[in-house]
């Protein structure tokens, strides 16, 4: 692969164009496998021994969690490519070090609702790194390039007609992007979970000096997208078993906002 300072035009140029650019084989192959085991081996011990949440992402499938300080040699290795560099040239709001996470997409998922990730207003950057291959049968992410250049109602979204793709890619593949595209998580049916590594710089980045010292630096799981009480329960699984609701529902409710 062409050495990404050697690339920066045109990355920067299809940065801007389509939201998103991916940057195939960057970070090691077996030292993510052996991530990926891990992630998945304390998912099952977590599940078996009761410590997980309800709700909060479970019933969709979708977890966020923080990938453990035995995860730095990614950062590492993102720092070594020089990705950092590239993105404090596309984004100079990435001052400090990033969030460090992680989307588990876990066997049997439903669909998400298509989102952008925070607020539209203020757009950050996200790395994902895919922690295995990622095809369309473990749930690939569904993202619609060029959606970033205007601030889309749901509605106005839904009628853009713009298409998505899906970013599948192998095991080591980085993919940046600003996180006011639009995208979602999709189904993940086969019996493993997906891990996939995220770095995130909302609000300019992680406010720890380290941010590997999170969760005194154990893998944990965390909600994503939904919150634990009664409602957001009964809502996530509305959503998760008729996704046509969800979808009627953020238009009907984003025509009047
Ligand atoms: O896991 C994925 O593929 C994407 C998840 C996502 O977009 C989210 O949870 O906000
Ligand atoms: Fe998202």
């Amino acid at each position: 692969m062409m050495p990404l300072a050697q690339n920066i035009q045109e990355l920067s140029s299809t940065f801007a164009r389509e939201g998103y650019i991916v940057l195939p084989g960057i970070v090691s192959k077996p030292k993510l496998a052996d991530l990926a085991h891990k992630l998945r081996s304390e998912f099952a011990r977590a599940k078996e021994k009761g410590e997980l949440f309800s709700g909060g992402g479970t019933i969709t499938g979708h977890l966020n969690c923080f990938p453990g300080a035995e995860s730095r040699f990614v950062y590492e290795e993102l720092e070594q490519q020089g990705v950092f560099d590239l993105i404090r040239k596309l984004s100079p709001a990435a001052e400090r070090m990033p969030n460090v996470g992680c989307n588990m997409n876990l066997p049997n998922s439903s669909s998400q609702n298509s989102h952008v990730d925070g607020y539209a207003a203020t757009p950050f950057i996200i790395v994902n790194v895919a922690a295995v291959d990622t095809d369309i049968s473990n749930g690939a992410t569904e993202i619609v390039p060029g959606t970033h250049t205007r601030d889309y109602k749901y509605w106005q979204y839904a009628l853009s007609g713009k298409p998505a793709i899906r970013l599948k890619g192998n095991v080591g593949d980085v993919s940046i992007r600003l996180s006011s595209v639009w995208h979602r998580g999709m189904p993940n049916k086969t019996d493993a979970a997906r891990p996939m590594l995220a770095f995130t710089w909302e609000n300019g980045g992680s406010e720890l000096a380290d941010p590997y010292t999170a969760h005194g630096g154990k893998i944990t799981f965390l909600t994503n997208r939904y919150g634990q009480n009664l409602s957001s329960r009964v809502r996530e699984r509305a959503f998760a078993t008729m996704p046509a609701l969800g979808t009627g529902y953020l238009f009907m409710r984003s025509i009047f906002q």
